[in-house]
């Protein structure tokens, strides 16, 4: 019995774990992203808030994640889940001196 219990206790603290996905707060202040660098997980989300008064357009064209957010203006939010791991730089196309590295390790 209680085995058992230490063996469930074992299973759920491997199921909490593999399923946690985080999401990860970025915002644009000041025409500038709050982080300059975050390293994340596979499957983890980062939420990009605009804190700015005016519009803000977060892209990427790197290979482990291609995206463009569109414009959107202060405190508006849009979710990306970064699926494969790799760097990625990430822009702002109305800002080009807006800059940021999410590094994606492998699950
Ligand atoms: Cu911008």
């Amino acid at each position: 019995m209680k085995l058992f219990k230490l063996l469930s206790l074992c299973l759920l603290t491997l199921s909490v774990s593999s399923f946690a996905l985080e999401t990860i707060e970025v915002e644009q202040k000041n025409k500038e992203f709050s982080e300059k660098e975050i390293t994340i997980k596979q499957g983890d989300k980062v939420k990009f808030t605009n804190q700015d008064p005016f519009f803000h357009n977060v892209f990427s064209l790197s290979d482990a994640k291609f995206f463009d957010l569109g414009s959107f203006p202060k405190g508006e939010f849009k979710e990306v889940t970064f699926e494969e791991a790799g760097e990625v730089e990430v822009e702002c196309a109305i800002h080009p001196n807006m800059k940021m590295t999410i590094k994606v390790e492998k699950k």
